[in-house]
């Protein structure tokens, strides 16, 4: 104790002295004991300090528990499924307002290339001028993914909901484990929108149903990735959700995943579930 006493500063020394033996007064101890009390209270306040501070998030999110994004909306989705369709439609719903262009989409054909432009989102309250990146579903740009969506401040997942045979749930979970991979990898925290897109065609599948399809599929893809992973020497090994518990959406997908229905065809209606989630992850305060 007079070793930890001497540390201390002399202008320290005084007001310790009086600190001191107020606690050994007040409490009835030796003043040795009052100066191990005084000690684990300044440690205490630290600790509790530094926890406001990090927002009380050990990963290190920043002060505030505010989180980690970017600052961009990415559309993702397998192929087809109607990601520069939607990016035509916001786009010349910005232009559409200005009376220069028609509000239609342009004829699409399978992308090639990530897209990216920033204009203002018109409806929904979002008028401030927004990143839109569209990024292809083809297989040739997968290695790309992680770039892109560290940049997301929200992801709109595409589906083409009158294609959901087994063949295509596979692919959309592939892609999709492979876009939760990279969230937990890169500590980036997006909210997601997975759209039952093509909601006017026939056979188009309801929110609820394709949810379970891809919770399931997804489940089976966490065995065969992890031995896929297990046999590579440098990969770093992401496990989704806990071994031998169903791979579940709200627990499991390292960020915040809602559903919904729309149609970018029939635009409208139908396409504001959309709108007022891109709407969502731009509050009037944000940057
Ligand atoms: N019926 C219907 N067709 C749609 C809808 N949205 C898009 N499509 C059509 O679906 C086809 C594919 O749309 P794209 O926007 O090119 O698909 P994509 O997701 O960009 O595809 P990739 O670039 O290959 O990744 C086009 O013929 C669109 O006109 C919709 O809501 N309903
Ligand atoms: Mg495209």
């Amino acid at each position: 104790m007079e070793t930890l006493r001497g540390a201390v500063p002399d202008a320290l020394q005084t007001p310790l002295a009086s600190a001191e033996a107020a606690v050994a007064r007040q409490l009835g101890v030796s003043d040795d004991a009052a100066l191990a009390i005084l000690i684990a209270a300044t440690l205490l306040a630290i600790v509790l300090a530094t926890w406001a501070v990090t927002g009380g998030n050990s990963s290190g999110s920043a002060a505030g528990g505010r989180k980690r994004t970017g600052d961009a909306v990415v559309l993702l989705g397998n192929s087809g499924s109607g990601k520069t369709s939607l990016f035509y439609k916001l786009l010349t719903r910005h232009f559409a307002k200005m009376s220069r262009l028609a509000d239609k989409c342009p004829e699409c054909v399978t992308s090639m290339e990530i897209q990216e432009k920033r204009f203002p989102l018109v409806g929904a309250n979002v008028d401030t001028p927004r990143r839109v990146i569209d990024f292809p579903g083809h297989a040739r740009l997968r290695t790309q993914l992680p770039e892109v969506i560290v940049q997301a401040r929200c992801l709109v997942f595409l589906v083409d909901a009158a294609a959901v045979k087994p063949k295509d749930i596979r692919e959309i979970s592939s892609l999709l484990y492979d876009v939760f991979v990279e969230i937990i990898r890169s500590g980036c925290e997006p909210r997601m929108l997975i759209v039952c897109n093509k909601c006017e065609a026939s056979g188009a599948i309801a929110p609820e149903d394709l949810r379970k399809k891809l919770e399931k599929e997804i489940d089976g893809l966490k065995t065969t990735r992890h031995s896929i992973d297990t046999e590579g020497d440098d990969e770093m090994e992401i496990a989704l959700g806990t071994e031998g518990v169903p791979f579940e959406f709200d627990s499991d997908a390292g960020c915040e995943v809602e559903f919904c229905s729309a149609s970018v065809l029939e635009g409208g209606a139908k396409l504001d579930p959309v709108l007022d989630f891109i709407a969502d992850a731009f509050p009037a305060t944000s940057a």
